[in-house]
Order: structure tokens, then C-alpha cells, then sequence
């Protein structure tokens, strides 16, 4: 493991806390964005003992297995990145069985991520990784099509609304609402999701991007579009964090090419109570530490910085 700085004392207090959970800072990490399984098998216990968030959030997970898109995968943008993974997974049986046990062996809390192709399909996948106690809260994943509607469920606030509904009763647990960015007005999804039930929010998710085979033309990508993130959309994130935080009593966690503490400063001045790092952990694995790091020091009395205000 890279050597990643001490926290400051005020950031090993835990006095931080989101959706009733307590957390010891407010570094999280973007879904799919670091895979702790495998830094696992090459940092050893170091990894653990260094964990670079403050929470977990899991890889997207379906209720079936999934082998995710063909190759090429990556398009390296200037100053980003557009990713076509396309939800590579073991599925819920196999992650209940496989990744839950080593993923609970982390020394922070778990957020698990699900991605519903259906309403009924989200509402057995939020049933059966809540009832889990490895499992501090779950992120809903909404950037997807509803094979029933045809509609991309996080795009529109109705649709929103309603895969809420349907998955709320499943579980006491906290329920974060991933957006995306690929929406008319994320503000408006925001607040459906809190008016159904939702516990917090997260933005942005990757816009959608494409690149081109330099010689052929043809997409680059096995997926033929992806999304892009990293510092790219660093600035398109910040609107949208300071327009739904404008819009939402419910915890705001802001993403979108933080890669410091300035950066993750300024989302929280824009209404953020907690960040996370995403494409910053590709270059740097232990980024979201330093990143941790450099955000308390930013918050000390006399410094110019932001304190978290909401959802505290
Ligand atoms: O797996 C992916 O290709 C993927 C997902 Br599920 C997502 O939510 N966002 C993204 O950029 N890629």
C-alpha cells in the first residue's frame, strides 16, 4: 500500500455521522470505483489497517450473474475517463456468498449498491441484502433502463418515486438514491426520491460519453457509449450537488472528479454532507485517505474550509 498520511485527530473522533450511522469522516468511496476485494489480496493487512474511507460502497450488484460488456472497457478523455464496464457480477446469490463475508471483514461501514431491472427485481434485491447485518445501508442504483417502462428509472422523478415505494417496506435500513447526472432536472428526482422514502442521495453517477476508434470510426468501446468521469465533470457535479442540495432536507453525497480536499471542500460548501472519491483511486488507491486527510486540515478552526452542516 502506497504510505497514506495519519488522520488528523479530529478526523479519527467518529463523531461523524450519516443517516444515523456513525462513520469516522465523511471520505467515502464512488461504487464500482475501488475494488477492496482484490486491494485486499495486494496490500494484505495493511489495506485494513489504512482503509482510505470512512464507509464502503460495493460495485453494483444485479439479482443475476452478469458478465458485463466486451472489451475494450476504458477510453482515457483528457482530464478523465469514460468507463463501459457494463455491471460485470456474481449476482445476489453469489455475492451473499462469495464478497459479503470478505467485504464485512472491512473496518468501516458497508453500503451495498443493487441496480433493479424492475421494481419487483429492486424490491427482492433491497429485501435480501438488508436483512443482512454485515450491511449498514444500501445504495439504490437508478441509472438503468425499467425493462417494464422502457424508461430510465433515476432519469424521471415519477419513475423514481415509484421504485421507492415498491422497495421501502423492505427494509428499516438507510436507503441512498444514486442520480445521474443524465437527467433534465436531478433536483426534481431528488425530491421524489425523498418525498417516497429515500434516506440520502448521491450525485453525479457518469454522463453518458463515446469515443470513436481512431482509425475505423466505429464506437471504441465493446459497450459503444460509457460513462465519463474524473475532473472532466468536476464542475457539471458541483451544479448539480448545489442544485439538489437546494432541493432536499436529506443528506447530499457529492462525487464528480474529487481528487483533494479543496475539491471536496467546495462540494460540501454546495450543500454536500459527506463525498466520495471515485476516479482519483484509479491513479491512486490510497487517495481517498490523503484526500480525508487534506479536507480535515482544510476544516480546522482558522482555515478556510467547509464543516459538514447537514445530515450530521
Ligand atoms: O458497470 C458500469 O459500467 C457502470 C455502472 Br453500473 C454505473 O453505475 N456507472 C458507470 O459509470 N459504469
Amino acid at each position: 500500500m502506497p504510505a497514506i498520511p495519519d488522520p488528523t485527530p479530529s478526523a479519527r473522533q467518529g463523531t461523524f455521522e450519516l443517516c444515523g450511522v456513525s462513520l469516522r469522516g465523511p471520505v467515502l468511496n464512488g461504487s464500482g470505483t475501488f475494488d477492496a476485494i482484490a486491494a485486499r489480496r495486494a496490500f494484505g493487512d495493511a489495506l485494513l489497517e489504512r482503509f482510505p474511507f470512512d464507509a464502503f460502497v460495493s460495485k453494483t450488484i444485479t439479482l443475476e450473474p452478469r458478465q458485463g460488456n466486451a472489451p475494450p472497457r476504458l477510453w482515457e478523455t483528457p482530464a478523465g475517463m469514460i468507463n463501459s464496464i457494463g455491471l460485470p457480477n456474481k449476482g445476489l446469490d453469489g455475492f451473499l456468498a462469495t464478497d459479503l463475508p470478505e467485504l464485512a471483514q472491512l473496518p468501516v461501514p458497508l453500503v451495498v449498491s443493487v441496480m433493479g431491472l424492475g421494481r419487483d427485481e429492486l424490491a427482492r434485491l433491497v429485501g435480501a441484502v438488508g436483512e443482512r447485518d454485515e450491511v449498514s445501508m444500501l445504495e439504490l442504483n437508478v441509472s438503468c433502463p425499467n425493462v417494464e417502462t422502457g424508461l430510465i428509472m433515476g432519469a424521471d422523478p415519477a419513475e423514481t418515486a415509484l421504485a421507492l415505494e415498491r422497495v421501502r417496506p423492505e427494509t428499516a435500513k438507510p436507503l441512498i438514491v444514486k442520480l445521474t447526472p443524465n437527467a433534465t432536472d436531478p433536483g426534481a428526482v431528488a425530491a421524489a426520491a425523498e418525498s417516497a422514502g429515500a434516506d440520502a442521495v448521491s450525485l453525479v453517477n457518469t454522463l453518458k460519453g463515446m469515443a470513436l476508434h481512431p482509425e475505423t470510426g466505429e464506437p471504441w468501446l465493446g459497450g459503444r457509449t460509457g460513462g465519463l468521469s474524473g475532473p472532466a465533470i468536476r464542475a457539471i457535479a458541483l451544479e448539480q450537488v448545489a442544485a439538489v442540495a437546494s432541493r432536499v432536507e436529506i443528506p447530499v453525497i457529492g462525487m464528480g472528479g474529487i481528487a483533494s480536499g479543496r475539491h471536496a471542500a467546495d462540494f460540501m460548501a454546495a450543500g454536500a454532507s459527506a463525498v466520495a472519491v471515485g476516479t482519483e483511486s484509479f491513479r491512486d488507491p490510497a487517495a481517498g485517505r490523503r484526500i480525508a486527510t487534506e479536507l480535515a486540515e482544510l476544516s480546522l478552526p482558522g482555515r478556510r474550509g467547509a464543516t459538514p452542516s447537514r445530515g450530521v
